[in-house]
């Protein structure tokens, strides 16, 4: 039976991750921690922890009370905040990292932590970006995701850390809203669709990004830590993503099912220079054939979740 220790859980993926694994594992058998109580959700009212990632010693005894097998460690600033808070950011990212790295060393357990598509930089080809391929990101973000990329293989080679990682690209989901990401847009032109029937976009015309259904991006960390390590070429961390998208091309999806919908511009310059910085399309052949990456979900039915999820809840 698996024991599952999550940092980070009450972040875009944390939280439906853990309310998937506790379905699967048992509630007993996952334990998520965040800075703060959840307040509202799915977590609310069910074990919990809280833990800074920041405090080494806070993290190691809760580990050593809970012994888990394995640790998700999901905590993380994202790239818009990145930029606002570098140095918090290196704190958070990296020192945050090595510090469940080290856990997970000493207790002996299997490891997973996200990478992102900001781990790669305007030198790295835009188009069906390879699995491995030229990485000089020019973010704090995306220098952090290198570093922990490496960090991860480094605890592999060195120390036999079963560490496995994925290169998320921008995650939608109609559960948790996502906080000072790049790809944020492609969640709030939903919520916005429903609730006003239009949506002023801070990421310009044309721009693609990669992105996928939260519900693919739950899968696959569970498909990935359940493969068979043998079958594992790559670890840290594979290319995911269901689908290409831009602004136009999500209001036109939006717009079948909302004919009003309007969609206008007003570019944040810091975002907008981020998402050029980043591949267009990657490809994800490498997760598909190592361990079996199958996503679900493209715009078209992601568009039609999305906004029935929405307007139920509104
Ligand atoms: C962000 O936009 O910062 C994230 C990511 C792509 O890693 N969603």
């Amino acid at each position: 039976m698996k024991r599952i220790l999550i940092t980070g859980a009450l972040g875009q993926i944390g939280t439906e991750l853990t309310v998937r694994l506790r379905e699967i594992y048992g509630e007993e058998n996952v334990l998520p921690t965040d800075i703060n109580e959840p307040a509202e959700g799915p977590l609310r009212g069910k074990p919990f922890k809280i833990l800074d990632v920041r405090r080494y010693n806070e993290m190691a005894e809760l580990a050593d009370e809970f012994e888990p097998d394995t640790l998700m460690h999901m905590a993380a600033l994202l790239s818009a905040t990145c930029e606002e808070k570098p140095m918090i950011a290196w704190d958070i990212n990296m020192g945050g990292l090595v510090n469940a790295l080290e856990v997970a060393r000493k207790g002996k357990m299997k490891f997973f932590t996200p990478s992102s598509i900001g781990a790669f930089g305007p030198s790295t080809p835009k188009k069906d970006t390879p699995q491995t391929t030229i990485q000089r990101p020019t973010s704090m973000y995306g220098v952090n995701k290198v570093s922990g990329e490496l960090l991860c293989d480094y605890y592999h080679s060195k120390f036999g850390v079963d560490t496995r990682g994925v290169r998320f690209p921008g995650l939608i989901s109609h559960i948790k809203e996502p906080g000072g990401g790049t790809t944020d847009y492609a969640v709030e032109i939903f919520f916005e669709a429903v609730k006003n029937g239009r949506y002023t976009s801070y990421i310009g015309p044309g721009t693609y990004m990669d992105m996928m259904f939260m519900d693919d991006a739950i899968d696959a960390i569970i498909q990935l830590m359940e493969a068979d390590e043998d079958n594992l070429i790559d670890r840290n961390a594979f290319n995911v993503t269901a689908m290409s998208i831009e602004p136009e091309a999500v209001a036109d999806e939006i717009k079948k099912h909302i004919p009003d919908f309007e969609l206008s511009y007003n570019v944040d310059p810091v975002r907008q220079g981020l998402a050029e910085s980043w591949p267009d399309a990657i490809d994800a052949s490498a997760a598909k054939e190592q361990w079996g990456f199958n996503p679900k979900y493209d715009l078209e039915r992601m568009t039609v979740e999305m906004i029935n999820a929405i307007k139920e809840k509104s």
